[in-house]
């Protein structure tokens, strides 16, 4: 194996024996499969739609197995070869889809050169798809800087499916993208494109972030109403409970109108806090709150809990003992061992029977005390605030904006981000999204004028809301763009999705953001330069250093 597409890999440079994410050789091997196996479905379907076919089973393949190669989503081995499995009868299909139409239309046979990505086909064992993911991984392109820009391009396009996935299952589409994300991905196997044409490709992942982030936005507010402003209780209460992470919004949904009349409370984690400021859940009187922070304190937070856990998504990690037969996952989230809960039938729900059961025998949860915080703000509620913000932006009130977005992690380094929340001067206000928050949401930084200092716009696809706010000043302040405003980007990042954000800031035209605790190890050095010198582009130093250079515009 090899792979170094998240910011915990190991030594900086890369995972070669297992993942730091607790990912074995065999399930990154088989990833490296899923994914070579929808470039050559891309490929296909490319061709196929220049000739006018379209195919939805196809599409949702392709945006389906890029999110299960998110980090920390699918530990499942068996699960991910039956994907792959599944992939090669899909584009076997799209592909004589295809031929048959170019047959009828040239009235002669398809004969040109297929990349081998295209071609392979295999009824092979989980073994012999280990062997084939040693091929065709990362380390298969040969040139560093194609490999980097290539692997950038195909982690921001998993990021892009990861959020495309959750708009798609609330019904909304945008057919644009998913042909970005095609064409993206069969770029990857075209050895005839240079350099630009892939720093080209990486802008318009970008632009796609975008567009892709606009639409879940849409997706989720149409769905579930406008987030509203929420004090959120963070504890427990006594009486059996059952505890929702990851980021999907409709499994939320169906989990609270499940658990409604029997008892049993519902609580937040992580990822799904944002969750509580939505009107359509605010409503059930058994939405508790928010139990637990950061995806990496889950294994000492889910123990403590002692009720039923459901991980919707990323990020999940190694269950203990503890709580093994506590823990379920459904979705694209899988462990080997732990339970499972089925994909709904069309216009049907899931079936959360099992978990709502076993959460009334575990009987009650542990009762642990907990401090309100606010959320919800959404950049429609944080527009509703717009002339409080630009008065107190104007008096001085208000001496600038930090986006503190993007996601949390395990090492110590990353004390820095809470040092900085601390030591920023309290004429400061941080606009956060993601789970970087859990840094510093709980740290009681006050208000200005009643403006929460730390203003939360939800999960890490929400940092949409805070690119609309950061235009909307523009427009305010007449100014060029967001880069002549008091705003500063200090960015935590760590899986695929944080890169699809970074594509879309750099996209907007940010510059000078601030990225740590580290640079990605699939930059190359060539890569990282052109980064650095065409948007200013740095990593995070010390706190005070990097608080003094931000406090002046730097
Ligand atoms: Fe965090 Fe995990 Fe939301 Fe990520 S919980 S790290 S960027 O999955 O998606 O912010
Ligand atoms: Fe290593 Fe991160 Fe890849 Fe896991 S996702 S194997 S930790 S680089």
């Amino acid at each position: 194996m090899f792979c170094y597409q998240c910011q915990e890999t190991a030594k900086n440079q890369g995972c070669t024996v297992a993942g730091v994410c607790g990912k074995s050789g065999t399930v990154a091997d088989l990833l490296d499969v899923l994914t070579d196996v929808t470039k050559g479905i891309s490929f296909w379907s490319i061709k196929a739609s220049q000739l006018g076919i379209e195919d939805e089973e196809t599409d949702n393949f392709v945006i389906e197995a890029m999110f299960t190669g998110v980090t920390n989503v699918n530990f499942d081995s068996q699960k991910i070869y039956g994907l792959i499995k599944k992939g090669l009868e899909v584009k076997t299909n799209i592909k004589n889809k295809f031929l048959a139409a170019y047959e009828t239309k040239n009235n002669k046979k398809f004969s040109d050169a297929v990349p081998s990505s295209a071609s392979w086909e295999s009824n092979a064992s989980i073994k012999d798809f280990e062997k084939r993911g040693a091929e065709v991984g990362v380390l298969s392109t040969k040139n560093e800087d194609i490999r980097s820009l290539r692997e950038l391009l195909i982690y921001g396009i998993k990021g892009i499916s990861a959020y495309y996935d959750h708009a798609k299952i609330l019904n909304y589409k945008n057919q644009s993208v998913i042909n970005f994300v095609k064409k993206g991905l069969a770029s990857t196997i075209d050895d005839s494109l240079s350099i630009d044409n892939y720093i080209a490709l990486v802008m318009e992942a970008g632009k796609n972030a975008v567009d892709t982030m606009a639409l879940l936005d849409k997706a989720n507010t149409d769905s579930y109403g406008i987030p509203t402003i929420t004090e959120v209780f963070t504890g427990t209460v006594a009486g059996a409970g059952i505890l929702v992470s990851g980021h999907d919004l409709k499994d939320f949904e169906e989990i609270l109108k499940q658990t409604d009349g029997t008892g049993v409370n519902v609580y937040t984690h992580g990822e799904m806090l944002p969750a509580n400021a939505y009107p359509a859940f605010k409503k059930y009187k058994h939405l508790i709150g928010n139990y637990g922070t950061s995806w990496y304190n889950q294994q000492k937070e889910f123990e403590d809990f002692n009720g039923v856990i459901i991980m919707t998504t990323n990020c999940i990690q190694k269950p203990k003992d503890s709580y093994k037969d506590k823990i379920f996952t459904t979705g694209l989230a899988a462990w080997d061992g732990v339970a499972h809960i089925a994909d709904r039938k069309q216009g049907g729900q899931k079936d959360f029977t099992a978990a709502i059961k076993k959460a009334k025998e575990l009987g009650s949860v542990k009762v642990i005390e907990g401090k309100k915080i606010p959320i919800g703000f959404n950049h429609n509620t944080i527009l509703s605030l717009a002339d409080k913000i630009v008065d107190a932006v104007k008096t001085g009130a208000i001496k600038r904006f930090f986006v503190m977005g993007g996601c949390d992690g395990r090492q110590k380094e990353r004390e820095y981000f809470t040092d900085v929340a601390k030591q920023l001067p309290k004429d400061t206000v941080i606009l956060t999204a993601g789970c970087a928050k859990f840094r510093y949401n709980l740290l009681d930084l006050g208000d200005i004028g009643g403006i929460p200092r730390v203003i939360d716009a939800g999960q890490c696809n929400d940092s949409y809301s805070l690119a609309v706010v950061a235009l909307k000043l523009v427009e305010v302040f007449g100014a060029k763009s967001i880069n002549d405003l008091p705003i500063s980007f200090d960015i935590g990042w760590y899986e695929q999705k944080a890169v699809t954000v970074l594509l879309a800031l750099l996209f907007l035209g940010v510059k000078g953001i601030r990225l740590g605790p580290t640079l990605p190890a699939f930059l190359s050095p060539n890569v990282a330069k052109v980064l650095i010198e065409a948007f200013d582009l740095k990593q995070t130093g010390t706190a005070e250093e990097d608080i003094k250079l931000m406090m002046a515009g730097k």
